[in-house]
């Protein structure tokens, strides 16, 4: 059976969850059919990530629009994508990345390039008639992930509160995709309850979780355990604790960190952090350090538990070569995987793929602004990360992917569930 090509590759703006402009590519095929996908987008953004198009120069949507991008699609992508095959994902890929051809994808820009990309993928699924993870999965082992869900936030996706970005919970010792929500939605309502009879506000955040009700961190720690009790789950047996410490953005000129209102160094963050591992039960720490704080990094590697996920986001930003550079040095042991960070859909895979052979983890991650495309969900299972981060279980741009997962779990030919990550273990000691 001949698959059918690709016909034209257009695009146009859209709004996401934080009300800004977005791309949205659509492929059509030369039988007619029409698939679409949207451009999710960063606000605590690496200065490694591939860039973000914007128009910056025209005063339409305050400087946040994408028409450059979206004729970068419908001018120069499609004239090179027509007429390729829209089953061999890497090749459509490849060709992006050989028609942009700049290390940072600033010329086609990253936003154009993840739209097409993930829209080809979509076309490239409907036109084999298989699901979109099983298409991107390939020879990869497939799992339905572990989610992470945001509980409190602060910094730039919640102004006010604490300066450490997101407080997660993990509900590890689910034992299947529906439960580990389900845990995560009792953990989220016996959160906002905590909330109100503090008076405190219930507002939430650009990922849906709620606004952090103090400028302690620590202190938003306890309240998160005190929540996981308040649901019927034990905390450190049924769930454990995620930070993304998101420490890029508390970097000062002089290269200190002010946390929590206290200006420290790369040492007292490691000191500080390493004390939140012994009080807290917390499983996974992401960016501790600074994007460019490699030797604040190896000593986090050294201090920290090895068994504690340190998860790099800005310090890798789903480069390959930077992802080396972490594992030669021992400064990480998982990488967030963000496809716009990097600009296709198969890097991102490959940046998951050569994380597995190096025996490091990844987590595929959602952006703060988000759509209601649900792409990722798919990306999430096909790449067997094992680890998916979308945000809160509120809001429906991060609803759209949970409830993608619930679709995959509850269909035909599951997936297996990825389980625990091993993240069990890590409290064996307490015992
Ligand atoms: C992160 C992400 C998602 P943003 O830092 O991990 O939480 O945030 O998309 O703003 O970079
Ligand atoms: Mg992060």
């Amino acid at each position: 059976m001949t698959m059918p090509h690709i016909a034209e590759v257009s695009a146009d703006w859209v709004l996401d969850s934080r009300g800004v402009p977005t791309v949205e590519a659509t492929v059509v095929l030369s039988d007619g059919r029409r698939s679409f996908a949207q451009a999710p987008s960063g606000a605590s953004t690496g200065v490694h990530e591939s860039l973000e198009r914007r128009d910056h120069q025209s005063p339409r949507f305050g400087g946040r629009g994408v028409e450059g991008a979206v004729c970068a699609v419908r001018d120069e992508i499609n004239g090179a994508l027509v007429g390729m095959d829209v089953t061999d994902q890497e090749a459509l890929d490849e060709a992006l990345v050989v028609l942009d051809a700049t290390e940072d994808r600033s010329r086609l820009g990253a936003n154009a390039m993840v739209a097409v990309s993930a829209a080809c993928a979509r076309a490239g699924s409907e036109a084999r008639g298989v699901p979109l993870w099983r298409h991107l999965a390939g020879e990869r082992p497939a799992t339905l992930p572990l989610p992470m869900v945001n509980l409190f936030s602060g910094n730039l996706h919640a102004r006010g509160g604490m300066t450490i970005q997101d407080i997660l919970v993990v509900p590890f010792n689910a034992p299947d995709q529906a439960t580990s929500l389900e845990w995560a939605e009792g953990i989220y309502r016996s959160a906002r309850l905590l909330l109100e009879k503090r008076s405190a506000s219930t507002l939430v955040g650009d990922e849906g979780g709620f606004g952090a009700p103090s400028a302690s961190s620590a202190a938003c720690l306890a309240l998160a355990c005190e929540a996981i009790v308040g649901a019927d789950l034990r905390p450190g047996v049924d769930v454990g604790l995620a930070l993304d410490v998101a420490a890029t953005h508390m970097v000062q000129s002089d290269g200190s960190y002010v946390l929590d209102g206290t200006t420290m160094s790369s040492q007292d963050m490691v000191t500080t952090i390493a004390r939140w591992l012994e009080d807290y039960p917390i499983v996974s720490v992401e960016d501790p350090l600074g994007e460019d704080d490699w030797d604040g990094w190896r000593l986090a590697a050294t201090t920290f538990d090895a068994r504690v996920q340190l998860v790099g986001d800005d310090l890798l930003c789903t480069h390959l070569d930077r992802l080396e550079r972490a594992a030669a040095a021992g400064c990480a042991n998982a990488v967030l995987i963000k496809a716009n960070q990097i600009g296709t859909l198969s890097e991102a895979l490959a940046v998951g793929d050569r994380a597995r052979d190096l025996g490091m983890r990844s987590v595929v991650s959602a952006r703060s602004g988000e759509t209601e495309d649900d792409w990722l969900a798919d990306l999430a299972i096909a790449s067997g990360a094992g680890q998916i981060k979308v945000g809160s279980v509120a809001r429906s741009e991060r609803l759209a992917k949970y409830n993608r997962l619930l679709r995959v779990a509850r269909g035909p030919d599951a997936p297996p569930w990825a389980g625990d990550n091993g993240f069990g273990a890590i409290f064996e000691r307490a015992e």
